[in-house]
């Protein structure tokens, strides 16, 4: 008996599913890397720590966040922005990895953004229980970027809006090693990331790491 890898099509490519005009969904994409990731990961969050920011409003995210790259994105009493500096080390945030540069890089032209070269990534860790609420991305400089978002641990549920708050949702499933680019026309949509369940990935206990890349700067 054959035992094609799962997801696969028959033609042994990974399935890239469109979500919208300018978002894609590329099946598995960063599972060649998972290694590398992960262990890249760790020493990030060894440098620039895992924290629970502020948000304007005064509440406490309950999604830990920290960068690598240029610019990092941050929270607080003030607003949100991109900064040089991380607030807590009060050094740059860590280098990006070449092995996310490649990852970004390759996962939008597979998506059909040529060329494009991430300076930031946001970091996110849900643990159970927690969520990201309905928002847009939009305190980067140039929309004409996509973002590549990557998946990484136990399985969570992405809400994908549209241009307005009150748009209808549609719910994505998203595992371990997926992949989702979104740009050009999908670009504001709002989105967010339903509660985390209780579950169990080899490699990251009970965590869900996203990995946000952009052009923000
Ligand atoms: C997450 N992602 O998947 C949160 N934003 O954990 C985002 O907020 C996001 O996945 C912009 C573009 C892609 C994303
Ligand atoms: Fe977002």
């Amino acid at each position: 008996m054959t035992n094609l890898p799962l997801f696969e099509n028959e033609t042994g490519t990974r399935r890239n599913e469109p979500l919208g005009p300018g978002a894609t969904l590329l099946h598995g994409f960063a599972l060649a890397d998972e290694t590398a990731l992960l262990d890249a990961i760790k020493a990030i969050a060894d440098d620039a720590p895992l924290r629970n920011m502020v948000t304007p409003g005064g509440f406490v995210m309950s999604v830990a966040m920290t960068n690598c790259g240029t610019l990092g994105w941050t929270s607080d009493r003030r607003g949100y922005r991109y900064t040089e500096i991380d607030p807590i080390t009060e050094r740059p945030w860590p280098s990006m990895p070449a092995c996310f540069t490649a990852l970004a890089t390759g996962a939008a032209a597979t998506a059909g953004f040529e060329s494009f070269i991430p300076d930031a990534c946001l970091i996110n860790r849900y643990a159970p229980g927690t969520r990201l609420t309905l928002h847009q991305d939009k305190n980067e400089q140039d929309f004409s970027q996509p973002i590549v978002s990557v998946s990484l641990g136990v399985p969570a549920i992405f809400l994908f809006g549209g241009l307005k708050r009150s748009d209808k949702t549609r719910r994505v499933p998203l595992v371990h090693g997926d992949v989702v680019v979104w740009g050009g026309p999908d670009r504001l949509r709002y989105h967010g990331v339903l509660t985390l369940k209780e579950n169990h990935h080899p490699g990251l206990e009970n965590y869900r790491i996203n990995l946000t890349f952009r052009k923000a700067g």
